[in-house]
């Protein structure tokens, strides 16, 4: 036992919970519901490994939230951050000043990002990051002498952040429901979910469909109102949802013929979740914004920011003026010295050719093979990221009754048997740290497997299937 889970055993599970529910709000959360029921603890973690108060081992398939790409425990970044906090804890990058740490990430992340992109913006988190997608976005057009380009064209069941702008550009109904949103000109479109939308449809006819949505709502809107388009390369939160190899490149096709601004949001995909660097690499498009978060510092420490490309930076630079707009924690020295420690450390370790040629291969291997599992219509993967779509009918794509909950029931069996994976309505989902092995691989569905099962034997018992 180290030093960090000596202090955590200083409380029994019951007094952890107790105190945890009389004072602790947690995110996304129903407070009520939590309350009676208690939190699981987490107290400490190991590569893909978690433990929590009861000593218990969880093997954790989402890394963390979709950030600890390199896992836990990896003393460079331990060391990066110790030596930054003696060095210097902290100073902004307003006035006129910069930090080393902020400087040379900067420069890092200009050379491991597609040709377009030489200039960071920092934040603290992918949701500050997405404000400033939109500040920047409209910037851009007011310079460019077009202030009526200001709408944001986004898409429905996306996930881009909780700040209000972020929660805004994503598109969950029921997060809108809570406080009146979205904000002014933000609209969103369908988003390419092949299996649920596109039944009939091959797939590459199904994506050509689904950008043309962008096309038809550029059109409606018109083309000089419309300031930028902005997407997940793949759907994280909204269910690992790979799109049609057709859906990219016609996005692109479209924001190139009307001029408008193309935005990846990386923060799941960036850093070597599908195999690639970037998301946009691996599913073939060149945006003018990515916005990054998770992976930069493999969830250690917090840090996000945007990468503003070429287009954007050159008119901005050069025309002058103050962008009104950042953060105190814009380029945090102990995030960046993190940041910079996380990134040599996946050079080093080669871990983005490791998912894209072997661990990312060996994944979906294994996928195809649980697609074969009676609850399971749809098994889908791209690098380490994964969904399993329980339905009821293979044949014809129903679904289970939402009330129901199948989702919940797979994910309730999980817990209690030492795996995270996340439901997301009734789709499986899981993103496990980038440097997972094989062996491990196998355990992992091992697991998935066994969870499956028993998630069908209840659904058995109770005369659902
Ligand atoms: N963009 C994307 C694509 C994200 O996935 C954010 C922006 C916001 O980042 P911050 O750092 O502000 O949280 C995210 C975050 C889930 C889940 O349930 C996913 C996220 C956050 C919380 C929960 O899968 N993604």
């Amino acid at each position: 036992m180290n030093a960090v889970s000596d202090t955590s055993a200083t409380r029994t599970t019951a007094e952890w919970q107790a105190a945890d529910s009389a004072h602790y709000l947690h995110p996304f959360t129903d407070f009520k519901s939590l309350a009676s029921k208690g939190s699981r603890v987490i107290t400490r973690a190991d590569n893909i490994y978690l433990w929590d108060s009861e000593g218990e081992k969880i093997l954790d398939a989402m890394s963390g939230l979709w950030c600890v790409n390199v896992g836990y425990g990896q003393q460079a970044l331990i060391d990066a951050a110790t030596a930054q906090l003696k060095q210097l804890p902290f100073y902004n990058s307003f006035f006129q000043t910069a930090t080393p740490p902020a400087i040379e990430l900067a420069e890092l992340l200009a050379e491991v990002t597609p040709p377009q992109f030489k200039h960071v913006f920092f934040s603290g988190s992918g949701s500050e990051g997405n404000d400033t997608v939109v500040r920047m976005v409209r910037r851009y057009w007011d310079l460019m002498g077009q202030p009526e380009r200001s709408v944001i064209i986004s898409r429905h069941n996306a996930y881009h952040g909780s700040t209000m702008a972020g929660a805004s550009l994503g598109g969950m109904s029921y997060m809108h429901a809570q406080g009146g949103l979205p904000i002014p000109g933000i609209v969103h479109i369908q988003q390419p979910f092949w299996y649920v939308h596109g039944h009939g449809k091959s797939r590459d006819e199904f994506g050509l469909e689904a950008a043309g949505w962008l096309e038809a709502k550029i059109l409606e809107l018109g083309a000089d109102k419309v300031a930028a388009f902005i997407g997940e390369p793949v759907q994280g939160a909204g269910g690992v949802i790979v799109p049609p190899a057709t859906y990219w490149p016609e996005i692109q096709r479209i924001c190139d013929q009307y001029g408008i601004l193309l935005v990846s949001d990386e923060v799941i995909c960036g850093f070597g979740r599908t195999g690639n660097w970037w998301g946009c690499e691996t599913m073939g498009f060149r945006p003018d914004l990515m916005t990054f978060a998770k992976g930069v510092t493999s969830g250690y420490i917090p840090l996000g920011g945007v990468m503003v490309g070429n287009r954007i930076a050159r008119v901005m630079i050069d025309q002058g003026g103050e962008f009104e707009h950042g953060y105190t924690y814009s380029g945090h020295p102990v995030a960046c010295a993190v940041a910079l420690a996380n990134i040599r450390l996946i050079q080093r370790e080669g871990l983005v050719d490791k998912v894209r040629n072997d661990t990312g291969p060996y994944l979906a291997e294994h996928f195809k093979a649980l697609a074969e599992h009676p609850l399971i219509g749809e098994a889908q993967s791209i690098g380490l990221m994964g969904a399993l779509q329980i339905v009821k009918d293979k044949a014809t794509h129903e679904c289970f009754d939402s009330a129901l909950e199948v989702g919940m029931i797979c994910r309730g069996h999980c817990f209690a048997n030492g795996l995270i994976m996340r439901a997301v309505g009734d789709r499986m989902i899981i993103a496990p740290p980038l440097v997972i092995t094989r062996q491990q691989i196998d355990e992992m569905v091992g697991l998935i497997r066994f969870c499956l099962d028993a998630t069908l034997r209840d659904l058995q018992q109770r005369g659902l299937t």
